[in-house]
C-alpha cells in the first residue's frame, strides 16, 4: 500500500486545485475542493489499476466480467479514501486547509445507478472482488440520471430528476479510444458461397458509439484496483443539413436521436419488468459494447477466440444482460467465423446466470417482433438457440409438451429471458438458501431435473467495511477490542470473537451507549434536514426498502393503526414508546405503492397530532431513501422489519445491514432470514407468520382473508379505520379491498397479510417485553452482530470465485 503524508495530499489537492480550477485554496469552494480530491484519489487508484491490469492480462489470469443494468454506488470519496488506507491523512490534510472533511463528504451526490437491492449488491460485490484481488471489471450504463429523488408533497410521492453527473463525473475517466459501436435496426442479407456457407451482412442499420466512463475501484489493504466501466451513448454523425440532399439527413437525426436517449435515464423500476423498446435498447447497447470490448483485449492478447471460455467468465446479473449470450454467438460466428457447435460451445462454458426474484411479474419476456425489428441477425440467432434447445426438450422430455412449453425461449411471440439463460449458461444461482430451493423446487423444476448439477446457490452478502465500520465507528472500535484487532476488516469470521463478551456487562452497557448515541446523531441529522424531530427515548422500529406489496410496508401499517387504537380506548395504559420510520421509493407507475406511501404519510399525520400519542407513538416517513441515508439510519436502528410474504423475497440486504448495526430483527422466514434464524436460534430473532410452505399450501387450500376479518375484532376495526381514512379524510378502502380479496375472488391477495397479521402482533409485544429487559436485549443486539459475518459480500464473492468461477483470491 502507498503511504502519503498529510504534506503529500495537500500538495496533491492544492495543485489541482491550481491546474484544474485556476484557484487557489483562499477561493475554492466546497465543490472545487471535492472535485480536486476526488481527481487525487483517481490518480492513485488509475496508477495502481494499470498494474494490476497489466499483471492479469500478461499473467494471463482468468477473469470475471459482471454485468449489471444496475450498480448503486452511492458515495465513493470516503470510501475510496478508506480502502487506500489514507482517509485519517485526507482528514488532516482538508482541515489544514480550512475545509471540514465531514461537511465534504456530505455535497457528494449519490450515485444513484440501481434501484435497490440488485443495484446496491452489484456495487457491494465490486468492493469484495476487488479486496480479494480478483481481477474482475463491471459493466454498465452511464445513466445521466440515476434512480429519481422522492420528494413528499401533500403526502405524495413526486419524482425529481437526479443530475447526479455535475460532481459525479469527476471519478469517471472517458476513454475514448476505446469506443465501440453498437448497430440497430436494418436487414440482414444472405451470402452464400461456393462451400455452401452464409455470411450474412447487416445492412441499412443504425449506429450508436458507445464510450467508456471508467470509475475506478480500489480494494481494501491491496493495491489491486479494478474498474466499474460505463458506457456513455453517443450518436457518431453530427446532425448535418448538406447531408439531406443526399437524402441521409433523417438518418442521421434518428442516429442522434437514438443515441442520445439511451443513457438517458435508469428505469425505476424494481422487481417489476416492462417492455419498453427503450430498455431493449439499453440492454442490446451495454452488452454488445461491453462483449466487444472484451473481445478485442483478448484478441489483441491471444490473437484467437477458441480459449475464450478459459480465461473469461461472463456473470448475467438478473436476465437484463441476457443478450450477451446471442451477441457473443453473432462474434464467433459472423466475425470470427466459427461453426455453430464451436462458438456455442465457447458461449455456454463463460455465461453463468445469477437469479434476483421468482415474483412473475419481473420476469421478461421480450415481444418478439421488437427484437426482429431491432436486432435483427440476434432475433436469427435467438430463433436457431431456440430450436435447437427445443429439439432437446421434446427428446428428453419424451414430447411432454406441457413442460416442452414452459421450458421454451421463444413461444407464444415471446422471447422468455430466463428460459434462454436456463439454456446457455454453465450455473444458474439463486441468492439465498431458500431461493434457491423454490428455483428448484418450482420456478426452474424442470431444468433442474435435465441438469441438476447446474443449479447453485450463493447467499447474497454486503460490505461490511461500508456497512460497519465506517458508517458506525464506534461499534467498528467496540469490536476491534473485543476482537484483538481489525482482522475482521479482511475475515469477517473474526467478528465472532465479540460473543466471548456477551456475558460481560460492561461491553452490555457500551452496545447501549453506542445505540443511544447513533440515535441522537440520527436525530439531530434529521431535525436538521427536514424539521422533524424523533423521540430518542423510543424503540427505532425501522422499514426501508423499495416500496411493494410483497414487501408488506401494509402489515406494519395494520400494526401501528392497532396498536393507536389500544391507546386511544386506554389513554393511561402502560405503553413502550415507539417510533416507527418508513423509508420508500415507490416506482413512478406503481399506483398501489404510492398509495401506500400516501396513507403512511396519512397515518403519521394523525398519529403525531394526537396528544394522546405524545412521547409514546410516532410515526415518520423518510423523505428519498438512499444509500447515503441508509448509511444514517442503520448505526441508530433497533427493531428491523424484515416482513415480506414467505417465498416472495429472494434474499433482502438490508436485514443484514441492521444486523451487522446491532438492531433485531422481526421478521417471517424469507429469503435470507431463515439462514439469519439459522445462526441466532429462536432465541435471538422475532419470527413470526406462515412459513413459505405453509403460503403454497394456504394458497393451494383457498385462502379466505374475509374469516381473519370477520374473525379478529381488532383487525376488522382496523381496517375499516383505514377505509373510511383519517383526519385528513382521505379514504383508502381501495387499498384495504385488496386485502379483503379472496381466491375465489379475482385477483387474490396473493400476499396474504391477514392471515399473518395476529402471529406479527404477538411478535411486536415479544420484542417490546425484551426490549423492556435492557441486559437480555443488548446481548441478542450483541450476539447479532458477532454471528452477522457470513453475511459479509467476502464471504458470497469466495462462494462464486470457488463454485462458479474457478478463480483463485486473496487468502
Ligand atoms: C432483488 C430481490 C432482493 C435481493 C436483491 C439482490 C430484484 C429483481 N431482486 O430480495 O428482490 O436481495 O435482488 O439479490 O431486484
Amino acid at each position: 500500500m502507498a503511504e502519503y503524508t498529510k504534506a503529500q495530499l495537500t500538495e496533491l489537492i492544492i495543485g489541482k486545485l491550481h491546474r484544474n480550477f485556476g484557484r487557489d485554496v483562499e477561493d475554492a469552494t466546497p465543490n472545487h475542493m471535492f472535485k480536486a480530491c476526488a481527481l487525487v484519489l483517481r490518480d492513485i487508484m488509475s496508477g495502481h489499476q494499470m498494474n494490476t491490469s497489466n499483471q492479469v492480462w500478461e499473467g494471463q489470469e482468468r477473469q470475471v466480467h459482471y454485468l449489471s443494468l444496475e450498480f448503486l454506488m452511492g458515495r465513493s470519496l470516503e470510501k475510496n479514501a478508506y480502502n487506500l488506507g489514507i482517509l485519517d491523512t485526507l482528514k488532516e490534510a482538508l482541515e489544514g486547509l480550512g475545509f471540514s472533511a465531514s461537511d465534504l463528504f456530505e455535497i457528494e451526490p449519490d450515485a444513484g445507478l440501481g434501484n435497490g437491492g440488485l443495484g446496491r449488491l452489484a456495487a457491494c460485490y465490486l468492493d469484495s472482488m476487488t479486496t480479494l484481488e480478483i481481477p474482475a471489471t463491471g459493466y454498465s450504463i452511464c445513466y445521466e440520471l440515476g434512480i429519481f429523488k422522492q420528494k413528499i408533497v401533500d403526502g405524495k410521492q413526486v419524482e425529481q430528476a437526479d443530475n447526479w453527473l455535475g460532481l459525479g463525473d469527476a471519478w469517471l475517466i472517458p476513454k475514448m479510444d476505446e469506443t465501440e459501436e453498437v448497430r440497430f435496426g436494418g436487414k440482414i442479407v444472405d451470402h452464400w458461397d461456393d462451400k455452401g456457407h452464409n455470411h450474412p451482412e447487416h445492412v441499412g442499420y443504425t449506429t450508436v458509439l458507445a464510450i467508456p466512463r471508467d470509475m475506478e475501484i480500489a480494494g481494501y489493504k491491496t493495491n489491486h484496483t479494478n474498474v466499474l466501466r460505463l458506457w456513455d451513448a453517443k450518436s457518431p454523425v453530427p446532425v448535418d443539413m448538406s447531408l439531406y440532399s443526399r437524402g441521409e439527413y433523417l438518418k442521421a437525426v434518428e442516429q442522434q436521436a437514438m443515441a442520445e436517449v439511451i443513457a438517458k435515464v435508469l428505469y425505476p423500476d424494481d422487481n417489476h419488468y416492462e417492455g419498453k423498446s427503450l430498455r431493449l435498447k439499453q440492454q442490446y447497447f451495454f452488452v454488445s459494447a461491453t462483449v466487444q470490448s472484451i473481445v478485442r483485449k483478448h484478441r489483441a492478447q491471444y490473437g484467437t477466440l477458441r480459449n475464450f471460455h478459459q480465461k473469461h467468465v461472463i456473470q448475467i446479473n438478473d436476465t437484463h444482460p441476457t443478450l450477451v449470450i446471442p451477441e457473443l454467438m453473432r462474434i464467433l460466428l459472423d466475425v470470427e467465423g466459427y461453426s455453430w457447435d464451436e462458438a456455442w460451445n465457447i458461449v455456454t462454458h463463460t455465461v453463468a446466470y445469477t437469479n434476483h426474484t421468482v415474483l412473475a411479474e419481473a420476469l421478461e419476456r421480450w415481444p418478439q417482433g421488437l427484437i426482429e425489428t431491432l436486432l435483427p441477425r440476434i432475433w436469427q440467432i435467438l430463433k436457431e438457440i431456440a430450436a435447437r434447445y427445443q429439439r432437446q426438450l421434446e427428446q428428453h422430455f419424451g414430447g411432454d409438451m406441457n413442460k416442452v412449453s414452459k421450458m421454451a425461449i421463444i413461444w407464444n411471440g415471446e422471447v422468455r429471458m430466463a428460459n434462454l439463460c436456463i439454456c446457455a449458461c454453465y450455473a444458474v444461482n439463486g441468492v439465498s438458501a431458500l431461493h434457491s430451493e423454490i428455483l428448484k423446487k418450482d420456478v426452474f423444476h424442470d431444468a433442474y431435473t435435465m441438469h441438476p448439477e447446474q443449479f447453485k446457490n450463493v447467499t447474497n452478502g454486503i460490505d461490511h467495511r461500508r456497512w460497519l465500520s465506517q458508517i458506525n465507528p464506534k461499534l467498528d472500535a467496540l469490536v476491534r477490542e473485543c476482537t484483538g484487532g481489525d482482522d475482521y476488516l479482511i475475515h469477517p469470521d473474526a467478528i465472532l470473537g465479540l460473543e466471548k463478551y456477551k456475558n460481560d456487562k460492561a461491553v452490555l452497557e457500551r452496545m447501549e451507549a453506542i445505540k443511544k448515541e447513533n440515535k441522537r446523531r440520527f436525530a439531530s441529522y434529521l431535525a436538521r434536514e427536514s424539521g422533524v424531530v424523533l423521540n430518542t427515548d423510543a424503540i427505532f422500529d425501522v422499514q426501508v426498502k423499495r416500496l411493494h406489496e410483497y414487501k408488506r410496508q401494509l402489515l406494519n401499517v395494520l400494526h401501528i393503526v392497532h396498536l393507536y387504537n389500544q391507546l386511544r380506548d386506554n389513554p393511561n395504559m402502560e405503553f413502550t414508546p415507539q417510533t416507527f420510520l418508513f423509508g420508500a421509493k415507490a416506482a413512478p407507475g406503481y399506483h398501489v405503492a404510492k398509495r401506500i406511501i400516501q396513507l403512511i404519510n396519512s397515518l403519521s399525520a394523525q398519529i403525531n397530532a394526537d396528544p394522546i400519542c405524545k412521547d409514546k407513538l410516532q410515526v415518520v416517513f423518510l423523505e428519498n431513501y438512499r444509500v447515503s441515508l441508509a448509511e444514517k439510519l442503520m448505526p441508530a436502528s433497533e427493531l428491523s422489519e424484515q416482513i415480506s410474504t414467505a417465498g416472495k423475497e429472494a434474499s433482502g440486504t438490508g436485514n443484514m445491514k441492521f444486523m451487522m448495526n446491532g438492531a433485531l430483527t422481526i421478521g417471517t422466514l424469507d429469503g435470507a432470514n431463515v439462514e439469519m434464524h439459522q445462526k441466532l436460534g429462536d432465541e435471538n430473532i422475532f419470527l413470526f407468520g406462515l412459513t413459505a410452505d405453509q403460503v403454497t399450501s394456504l394458497k393451494a387450500s383457498g385462502y379466505h382473508p374475509q374469516d381473519y376479518y370477520h374473525q379478529n375484532g381488532d383487525l376488522k376495526r382496523v381496517i375499516d379505520q383505514i377505509s373510511a381514512g383519517f383526519a385528513d379524510k382521505e379514504s383508502y378502502a381501495d387499498l384495504m379491498d385488496r386485502l379483503l380479496r379472496s381466491a375465489g375472488g379475482s385477483p387474490a391477495d396473493d400476499y396474504m397479510l391477514l392471515a399473518d397479521f395476529d402471529s406479527y402482533r404477538q411478535a411486536h409485544c415479544r420484542a417490546l417485553e425484551t426490549y423492556a429487559d435492557r441486559q437480555r436485549w443488548n446481548q441478542m443486539s450483541l450476539i447479532n452482530v458477532a454471528r452477522s459475518g457470513i453475511f459479509a459480500a467476502d464471504r458470497s464473492i469466495r462462494d462464486y470465485a470457488r463454485d462458479i468461477w474457478h478463480v483463485p483470491t486473496r487468502e
